[in-house]
């Protein structure tokens, strides 16, 4: 009995409120009309929503949406907030410039890293699945593949970031920046790499009787490619740095950058004899830089042995 009686008087509890929330229900719904919100479904009204959880759940799928398409949009336009920039980056080699402005920079980035055939001192094939040269270095930033560190070097000062790092247009400084952009891979690199091949000549595993043969081939590569060269880009690179901090002027700029790894290169092959006080002053300025040495431990010593 008692228990009927308790399920009589819950049935009657709930019939009420049932009863209650259908009168707010009309309430709303004829303030809705007089207000015309009822005709415009979707648009937010937290008075109504207070009573009505379907229309906040309305008006959220709405701003859901919105902010869905509005993200997709931005994406889409700037490709590289998805992805992080990829540098495929070989042990001991030029990678190292990029290395130093990606941190620079202070962009995410990804090392992906290739070792050195011990014999040949190559990249690994798997180099030219990245760029069909397979070397070193080459970065992917989200469908764009760079090559080259120049040009590598210059598009990420350019997307991302990096503009205080060149000089204005138009100044004595940015045509130094351009000269010094060129100069290291076309007229500075080769008599070092040159220097490179000879000394790995001469220290070649031959047989006994070759190697009066091999130190001779060693001995003319350097003398009538590399000695006399080596001495005439000191001596222009000492006077151009006599005259400034830096490679272009007072300040750090992405020819510094490109500079980098030639002048590392000079300092640890040249045996030209001729003194570089100014050109180890920039590359301790450089090597000064706290991105500088970060790059250093992130991918490993900079020169070949
Ligand atoms: N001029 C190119 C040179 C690239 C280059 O020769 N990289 C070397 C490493 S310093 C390389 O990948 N060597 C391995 C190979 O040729 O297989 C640049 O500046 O990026």
């Amino acid at each position: 009995m008692v228990i009927r009686n308790a399920a009589i008087l819950a049935s009657q509890r709930c019939n009420l409120r049932r009863e209650e929330r259908r009168r707010k229900q009309q309430a709303v719904t004829k303030q809705d009309r007089r207000l015309g919100v009822a005709a415009r479904p979707g648009v937010f009204d937290p008075q109504r929503c207070a009573i009505d959880p379907l229309h906040r759940h309305g008006a959220n799928l709405t701003l859901r949406f919105v902010l869905w398409v509005t993200t997709a949009v931005f994406l889409r336009k700037h490709r590289t907030l998805g992805a992080v920039i990829k540098l495929h980056h070989l042990e001991r080699s030029r990678s190292h410039r990029v290395l130093w402005l990606l941190e620079e920079l202070g962009v995410p980035y990804e090392i992906v890293e290739y070792k050195r055939n011990h014999e040949t001192l190559l990249a690994p094939a798997s180099l030219t699945k990245v760029h069909p040269l397979g070397k070193s270095p080459v970065i992917t930033d989200a469908d764009t593949t760079v090559a080259e560190s120049g040009a590598i070097i210059e598009y990420l000062a350019e997307h991302h970031g990096g503009a205080n790092l060149v000089p204005a247009v138009g100044t004595a400084e940015h045509q130094r920046c351009r000269y010094f952009m060129h100069y290291a891979e076309g007229s500075l690199m080769p008599p070092l790499l040159i220097k490179l091949i000879s000394s790995k000549i001469r220290s070649a595993k031959v047989p006994f009787f070759a190697k009066p043969i091999t130190a001779k081939v060693a001995d003319n590569l350097s003398a009538s490619l590399v000695t006399g060269a080596l001495i005439k880009h000191t001596a222009f690179l000492e006077s151009e740095l006599a005259q400034r901090q830096w490679m272009c002027g007072d300040h750090m700029t992405i020819a510094d950058v490109q500079m980098s790894y030639p002048l590392e290169a000079l300092a640890s092959r040249s045996d030209a004899g001729t003194a570089m006080p100014n050109i180890v002053r920039v590359l301790n300025a450089m090597r000064a830089r706290p991105a500088y040495q970060r790059a250093i431990e992130r991918g490993g010593p900079i020169m070949i042995d």
